[in-house]
């Protein structure tokens, strides 16, 4: 007989990672920068704060006293767990910005116990992220395959590996709420093609609620959040060779009574011009001028509804924590 081979660890043996950014995430943030800092009202997309820093900033304002979506979310997560398995029977879980994955364990945990979990597949646009997370959880569940998709769902769905099974497709934080109503159902609708007739996607929703609740969750009293909504100041110091001064912007959060979301704004304490080198583009700001930075839409069941029949998605369940504060819904493809 041939001496057996040293095994290969199984952790190593189950990760697949495909990276689609190659720079086209560095030409996405010039162009973003060039379109949304030349505006009348200047604008960034959300997606740029997170770099490793921004990432670390994000995991840490999930621990604020303020911050009530994570524990919310996660609540009802633990809660329906084992319901979710029972209803989707999913042999994988596809997850739309997974970042750190920690509440993904929750449902992790449910499917492994019913005995069909097989392949979890993280996307995220930090490749970190997907990186850290892939081994974290090939560790965590021996025997399950993960493959990693470091891209930009708004681009690259078309690169999520076909379904072997049954899947859910989960979107959780409330992270679809960063996207106004009309970018929000086109994502809706591209989400939507990862799914076939046994396929499930299970989405986290922030809901409308007091505004002296949301505005506190928005700017806490450490300066997390603030520090956070400065973060994309540095990522565009580094990555186009900018000069912006993070300490010229005040962080500002308000609620918008009217479209119910709260808006991230930075506003200039001075009045300066900055350059971004890499686009040879003097940027300047009046004293007091705001750009904004994130938008955070807040649901109720009827605005869901409208955003999943748009996408051509059916509700199965609305899952809330006891406080109402947040919300889960699993849908599928509309039998219509
Ligand atoms: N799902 C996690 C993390 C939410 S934070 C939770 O519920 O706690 C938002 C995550 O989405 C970050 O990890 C960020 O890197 C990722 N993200 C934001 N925009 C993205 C995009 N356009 N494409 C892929 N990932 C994105
Ligand atoms: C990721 N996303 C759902 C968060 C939110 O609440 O909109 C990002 C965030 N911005 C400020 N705090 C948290």
């Amino acid at each position: 007989m041939a001496p057996s081979q040293p095994r290969q660890p199984l952790a190593e043996a189950s990760i697949r990672i495909d990276s689609h950014l190659d720079g086209s995430h560095e030409r996405s943030l010039a162009e973003d920068v060039l379109d949304g800092l030349t505006r009348p009202f200047k604008e960034l997309p959300p997606k740029h704060f997170y770099d490793a820093r921004g990432a670390e900033l994000f995991d840490r304002i999930c621990e604020l006293p303020e911050y009530y979506p994570t524990r919310a979310e996660r609540a009802i997560l633990e809660q329906s767990a084992d319901e979710l398995s029972t209803l989707t029977n999913a042999v994988e879980l596809v997850e739309l910005g997974s970042g750190t994955a920690a509440k993904t364990r929750v449902l992790l945990d449910a499917l492994d116990a019913a005995g069909t979990l097989e392949r979890y597949i993280p996307v995220d646009v930090t490749e970190s992220m997907v990186r850290d997370c892939a081994e974290a959880l090939a560790q965590e569940y021996p025997g399950l395959r993960v493959h990693g998709v470091i891209g930009d769902f708004e681009r690259h769905l078309d690169r999520v590996p076909p379904a072997t099974g049954p899947r859910i497709v989960a979107f959780l934080g409330g992270t679809i709420g960063n996207f106004p109503p009309g970018s929000r159902r086109r994502v809706l609708r591209q989400i939507a093609r990862l799914l076939g007739p046994a396929d499930h996607l299970l989405m986290g929703t922030d809901l409308v609620k007091d505004p002296r609740v949301l505005e506190a969750a928005y700017d806490d009293a450490q300066g997390v959040t603030a520090n956070f909504n400065r973060n994309v100041l540095r990522v565009i110091n580094r990555e186009l060779q900018a000069d912006f001064d993070p300490e010229d912007f005040d962080h500002v959060a308000l609620f918008d009574p009217h479209n119910e979301w709260i808006e991230m704004r930075l506003r200039a304490r001075r009045e300066h011009t900055t350059l971004v080198r890499d686009l040879d583009l003097p940027v300047h700001f009046d004293a007091g001028e705001e750009l904004r930075t994130e938008i955070s839409a807040k649901f109720t069941p009827e605005r869901l509804q409208g955003d999943l029949a748009a996408a051509g998605l059916e509700l199965v369940r609305w899952l809330t924590d006891p406080d109402e504060l947040f919300a889960l819904s699993l849908s599928r493809l509309s039998s219509r």
